[in-house]
């Protein structure tokens, strides 16, 4: 495509779609008119890709997710369609800002965090693999919420990403599909003797399908993500309004339509809304609707089911599609009990993405019996089916029965939603060596003693195109120079990098790409928050979700201890190694602890950063509203990637993975692919602290108790009495009380006693720092070392050890 079509293309787009021309377009008609044009030129390879797959009756992997994180847009988009130089020039020649343009694009934030990052790498390489892939899930009518701070504390605003439209989304409302909900069911005994359920739903609601192009990277295959809409039904609107009770007739609408209004901003731990689990039925029923469809529901199809289709649960949140395929089976198929059950299990394998107990889904019988009655028969059918075989198993063991029992009976009669998983999957998956050891010792142990072949290990990893290709330009071009440009789609020839690394010209130029990404970010920052940062500064970063678990205290502990020591005249600044400490975090509305801990650090920020005594060498910066808009310009620019949660508590972590690729230096615990990590770079470019996980099993059961280690660490003392001292709340000693109290008397991550440790290893990391040459030199070696966290070694993983399914390249 030359410049002289696109912009004719453009052109038509803008006066026959969106009705203005050059002179009266907006700003959105401008950006719209844009993402046409370049959608314009995947849709006959998507096209393309969807008939190639049919008719090779492919077996598809189907991604269960009720999150995806994806990011904006048109600049991946661009870079699957190689018109990115062709789109930019098409701009110029019109007198249009490219940039500008881009910039208008709300990115669709549909997920929370890694959970729902992870998703949106998957479907990447999925594409990127020519695998037959489809990623099922939700269309939020708003995403993850907008995080403002008012007086330092997180406000939260409704993400309005649709409010101006979409030009990615492409609605199928002809493919709706019916759900249902509610009601009763009746049994009758059929002529062979069969139980013969019929569920009379009372409520239902339409599921409409809006496609996604998920194009893979050097191939013409581009996959697709159907994310389903809630809207309320004709008939049912139609008979309430009849009657002649118009309001109620607006009210069914709005709460038929609730179902698909908004995200839940939880991370890891779950909450018991009934809205929540209408969500998760809600696009499981439609997605195994769809899929079925596809396959064919005549008996001979749905026996072919396990050689068409493999259904990845992503976490919990979908597992509610195990009883409802048993359903769509036996009940609405006729498919014997049996043999159903032998399908199912043979389609569904379940990824777990947490080690703390708290988050592992439950939901009381009473709801889900009264959402979805004939689900939860199907499922007490399931565990009575186990439990008898387990009682043959391991007979006389009631104890055991009532730890694996798909129902926990106390406080309150749940179902427990990962047994489920686990007892319906084939095989269950953590996301990084460490957690899925973990998972098979100790969260699920009396399933992998029963099943040792079912439980496996697939690392997380991140794709190279958007995280490395697109946000970091400077360092793509670097790498392409030196090796060639192989490894966007092999990330493992990063590898050819390693003896560049004692190549002081390719270190000094290294070197400038990340400090050129410093003074990028440092203008992004003064554009979008106003916050000053000066590139001469070691940019110290610790994105992710704000959870106690991760440890953000600590960090924060760290520059308070600084602070308290400077004002102590322990030592003079001007020896203090230049820092900026970033954060960027949200906390879930209704976690009070993690919400002060926010507020905390924007009041230590507050007072040292504008203290004169600091003369500007340690400052913090917390943009607000992080996502991956801003994560693709910081983490290029990152020195120091702080990976610090309590060992056995983060799963995985990606963002890990993000920064080594892009040349930070972790400072972190052995926790979740830290270790993977450590052991790919060496042990000499990573700074290690902290307990081991089996350290804390001890220290816990031991009982630990933290003011001891306040009692014996002057400049952890220090720190919190500074805090408690009310020095960053205007004298005002109740203010963080609750956090510090926290920490004397509970300290559940155990922050205290690793402080020492960690405070060690960030004045080893000084002293390395002050060599540049050196850590450049460590820096390459990250790059170099980190290709296998790419995405597409997971996906490769996953189709190795889990779902079998070929490849099916276009012609
Ligand atoms: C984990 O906390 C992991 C991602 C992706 C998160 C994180 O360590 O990297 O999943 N879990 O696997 C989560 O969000 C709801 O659970």
């Amino acid at each position: 495509m030359t410049v002289e079509t696109f912009s004719s293309d453009f052109i038509a787009r803008l006066r026959h779609s969106r009705g203005v021309d050059l002179e009266t377009a907006s700003q959105n008609d401008l950006y719209s008119a844009l993402a046409w044009t370049v959608r314009k030129n995947l849709i006959d390879r998507w096209l393309e890709t969807k008939k190639t797959q049919a008719a090779q009756k492919a077996k598809v992997v189907a991604y269960l997710s009720a999150e995806y994180l994806l990011g904006a847009q048109l600049n991946n988009m661009l870079l699957a369609s190689g018109l990115e130089q062709t789109a930019r020039d098409a701009m110029a020649s019109l007198g249009l800002d490219f940039d500008k343009l881009a910039s208008v694009e709300v990115e669709p934030g549909l997920g929370n965090g890694g959970l729902g990052r992870l998703a949106a790498c998957f479907v990447d390489s999925l594409a990127t693999l020519d695998i037959p892939a489809i990623g099922y899930g939700i269309r939020y009518q708003h995403g993850i919420f907008r995080q403002t701070f008012v007086d330092g504390r997180q406000a939260e605003q409704p993400d309005n990403w649709l409010e101006l439209g979409s030009p990615w989304e492409l609605p199928h409302p002809e493919a709706s599909v019916t759900v249902r909900f509610g009601g009763s069911v009746a049994h009758a005994t059929s002529a062979t003797g069969e139980d013969v359920a019929t569920w009379t739903p009372s409520w239902e609601v339409e599921a409409v399908p809006y496609n996604y192009l998920v194009p893979g990277y050097g191939t013409a295959n581009v996959n697709s993500l159907r994310l389903w809409s809630a809207r309320a039904t004709q008939s049912f609107d139609l008979q309430i309004f009849n009657s002649g009770d118009y309001e109620a007739a607006v009210r069914a609408q709005t709460f038929a339509e609730n179902i698909s209004q908004v995200l839940y901003p939880e991370d890891s731990t779950p909450q018991g809304k009934e809205l929540r689990l209408q969500q998760q039925y809600f696009f499981v029923a439609a997605s195994l609707r769809d899929m079925i469809e596809q396959v064919g529901t005549s008996l001979d199809a749905l026996r072919t089911l396990p050689e068409r289709v493999v259904f990845q649960l992503n976490d919990t949140h979908p597992v509610i599609a195990i009883p409802e395929l048993m359903r769509l089976l036996v009940d609405e198929y006729s498919v014997a009990w049996d043999e159903a059950w032998d399908i199912t299990r043979s389609v569904f394998n379940y990824t777990c993405h947490t080690l703390l107990p708290e988050a592992l889904e439950v939901w009381p019988v009473e709801l889900l019996g009264r959402l979805l009655p004939r689900h939860m028969e199907i499922i007490f059918r399931i565990n009575d089916d186990f439990i008898a075989e387990l009682r043959e198993q391991r007979p006389h063991d009631e104890l055991l029965v009532r730890r694996m029992s798909i129902i926990q009976e106390q406080p309150l009669r749940a179902v427990r939603m990962a047994h489920l998983a686990t007892i319906g999957s084939t095989k269950v998956n953590g996301v990084a060596a460490l957690h899925s050891e973990l998972l098979k010792d100790k969260v699920l142990v009396d399933f992998s003693n029963l099943w040792p072949g079912k439980f496996t290990n697939v690392t997380n990893g991140v794709t190279p195109r958007r995280f490395v290709k697109l946000a970091n330009p400077g360092l793509s071009s670097l790498i392409d120079e030196a090796i060639g440009t192989g490894w966007v789609k092999d990330l493992s020839e990063l590898r050819q990098l390693e003896p560049l690394a004692e190549d002081a010209e390719f270190r000094a130029r290294f070197r400038d790409v990340k400090y050129a990404n410093k003074v990028r970010f440092a203008k992004v920052l003064q554009e979008r928050d106003g916050i000053e940062v000066s590139p001469d500064a070691i940019f110290d970063v610790m994105v992710k979700r704000l959870h106690e678990y991760k440890r953000q205290m600590l960090k924060l502990l760290h520059v308070v201890s600084l602070y308290d020591r400077v004002l102590k005249g322990d030592f003079d600044p001007t020896t203090l190694t230049k820092r900026v400490v970033l954060f960027g975090a949200k906390a879930a509305p209704g976690y009070l602890m993690a919400k002060e801990i926010i507020a905390l650090i924007n009041a230590v920020g507050k007072t040292i950063n504008s203290d004169p005594r600091l003369d500007g060498r340690l400052r913090i910066a917390f943009p607000a509203n992080y996502n991956v808009t801003l994560a693709e310009k910081l983490i290029p620019a990152a020195d120091v990637s702080e990976q610090i949660s309590l060992a056995g508590k983060e799963a995985s972590g990606t963002g890990n993975m993000k920064f080594a690729l892009n040349g930070a230096l972790t400072i972190g615990t052995l926790d979740g692919a830290n270790v993977e990590i450590r052991e790919l770079v060496g042990e000499d470019n990573f700074f290690l602290f902290g307990l081991t996980e089996p350290e804390v099993e001890q220290l816990q059961s031991a009982g630990y108790q933290s003011a001891k280690y306040y009692e014996s660490n002057p400049a952890l003392r220090g720190a919190i009495d500074l805090i408690a001292s009310g020095a960053f709340s205007n004298g005002d000693r109740s203010a963080f009380e609750r956090v510090v109290s926290d920490l004397l008397w509970h300290d559940r991550f155990l922050v205290l006693a690793d402080f020492e440790s960690y405070i060690e290893a960030q004045s080893t990391l000084e002293s390395a720092y002050a060599d540049q040459d050196a850590w450049s030199r460590a820096a390459v070696l990250n790059v170099a070392r980190s290709g296998f966290f790419s995405s597409d070694r997971s996906i490769r993983d996953y189709l190795d050890r889990i779902w079998h399914a070929p490849a099916v390249p276009l012609r």
